[in-house]
């Protein structure tokens, strides 16, 4: 087993950083980079002058620790020196540390791989690591924090120990076959378990995609006729100039986006070409692609212009739904009484002036939160995982439509396999690749 090491702080100047050596050579590193035979207490910070083994060059001087295996992130020996973060000094840490026999430098996720590998964390948890590294906002973080502690491997585990107990059941079914009595009790029993499992799988899988959405951020379309004030919005969310802003009507053209921490809940909130008969065919093709936006939307922010009030144009107007807002802008122009169109909520603001902005703010906070906060249960927050309960689920309904004890048996085993493979206790070999290819290194 190689010895890796990596620079687990970000990239770039800073305080402090941190680079971390995992594998059997990782006291090995600390003896020959502190020039000292008597090793650190493990997990104590010690200092050090640290120098290159290979010419005894001063590298800088920070603390050592050391996790002797297997009570470390990986579950090997880990070391970690804490330098000055400064680009010189990390680059000459790393070259000393490639210097060493059988020591290189990690692959993107490798820490967490082998934590994985060692029994430290399921799956789950591991992809909880990258989703905690990656989250943006509190509802993101806090969704992560749930799934590194077990929410969803809990779950998923359970399920599996359930399915583990029925295909005994059937299994002993199979063994005293002749034995009709005995044959039909043991059924009897098992098949309302599987079907009590598979209700709170399809419920399980029927949550809105809430937990993978809530790590992508929400979509919201802002659409409308052109000059109505869209690109004014999508600034004022963003609170920068992100669009261009002008009294010609037509003036955006393509799609502008910008990511926004809503309350917590992330959202990618997108400008579009105002909606209208085409002068040209650069803003006809802004028009489509402004209403493909509307179509994937998951929230709509509508706008149309006080000045107007209460007539809407035809094709905002169709757009309205129970996932939209209405917005009437320019009320600073002419005050107006805002009543309800559709299903959805109506607002009026003027965005110029930030007269009634704290309100719409607030429906989006709504709207957006009533989709990504499920009531009960742990939310899945991966497409593998859907698609492993999806075919859990296949498997459970052909079992309970199997007449006999061997092919009941057959697809519980499959449904358990399906299971098993999302927390990673079972054939997982083809998927390491996928788990951990997103990580970034030193994680
Ligand atoms: N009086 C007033 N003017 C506004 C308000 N909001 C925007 N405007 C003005 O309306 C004009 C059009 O604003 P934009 O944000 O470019 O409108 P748009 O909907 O993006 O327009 P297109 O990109 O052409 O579809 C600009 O001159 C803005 O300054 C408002 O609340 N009150
Ligand atoms: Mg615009």
């Amino acid at each position: 087993m190689d010895t890796i090491y990596a620079l687990a702080s970000a990239r770039g100047r800073a305080g402090v950083a941190v680079i971390r050596v995992s594998g059997p050579g990782a006291d090995a590193a600390v003896a020959e980079l502190t020039g000292r035979a008597d090793l650190p207490q493990p997990r104590r910070a010690t200092r050090a002058a640290l120098r290159d083994p290979r010419d005894g060059a001063p590298l800088d001087d920070g603390l050592v620790l050391r996790f002797p295996a297997p009570n470390s992130y990986t579950g090997e020996d880990v070391a970690e020196f804490h330098v000055h973060g400064g680009i010189s000094v990390v680059a000459a840490v790393l070259d000393a540390l490639g210097g060493l026999k059988d020591t290189r430098i990690a692959e993107p996720g490798e820490f967490t791989r082998r934590a994985f590998e060692n029994g430290k964390m399921d799956l789950t948890a591991a992809e909880a690591i990258a989703d905690l590294v990656d989250a943006e906002t509190d509802a993101q973080r806090r969704q992560a924090l749930r799934q590194l502690g077990g929410s969803l491997g809990d779950l998923y585990e359970g399920w599996r120990g359930r399915l583990a107990r029925a295909l005994a059941h059937a299994e002993a079914d199979i063994d005293f076959g002749e034995e009709e009595a005995l044959s039909e009790t043991a059924m009897a029993a098992v098949r309302p378990e599987l079907q009590a499992l598979l209700v709170e799988l399809d419920r399980h899988l029927a949550d809105g995609r809430r937990g993978e959405r809530l790590r992508d951020g929400l979509y919201i379309a802002i659409i409308g006729a052109p000059n109505v004030g869209k690109s004014s919005l999508l600034n004022a969310l963003a609170r920068r100039d992100a669009a261009i802003v002008s009294e010609t009507a037509g003036t955006t053209r393509d799609v502008i986006e910008v990511h926004l921490d809503l309350g917590g809940y992330p959202a990618t909130v997108a400008d579009t070409a105002g909606l209208r008969r085409a002068e040209d065919d650069i803003e006809g093709e802004g028009i489509r692609r402004a209403e493909a936006r509307a179509a994937i939307a998951d929230i709509k922010i509508a706008m149309t212009d006080a000045a107007a009030w209460p007539d809407i144009p035809g094709d905002v107007s169709a757009r309205l739904d129970e996932d939209s807002v209405l917005v009437i802008n320019k009320t600073d122009l002419r005050a107006v009484e805002p009543e309800s169109k559709s299903t959805g909520d109506v607002c009026a603001v003027s965005v110029k002036t930030g007269q009634g902005m704290d309100g719409l703010e607030e429906i989006l906070r709504r709207k957006v939160a009533s989709k990504l906060d499920g009531a009960g249960g742990p939310a899945l927050t991966r497409r593998r995982h859907r698609e492993a309960l999806e075919q859990c689920g296949e498997a459970l309904r052909r079992a309970l439509a199997a007449g006999e004890a061997e092919l009941l048996a057959e697809d519980t085993r499959l449904a358990m396999r399906h299971i098993g493979r999302i927390t990673g206790k079972v054939d997982v070999e083809d998927l390491l690749d996928i788990v951990f290819r997103d990580f970034c290194i030193g994680k």
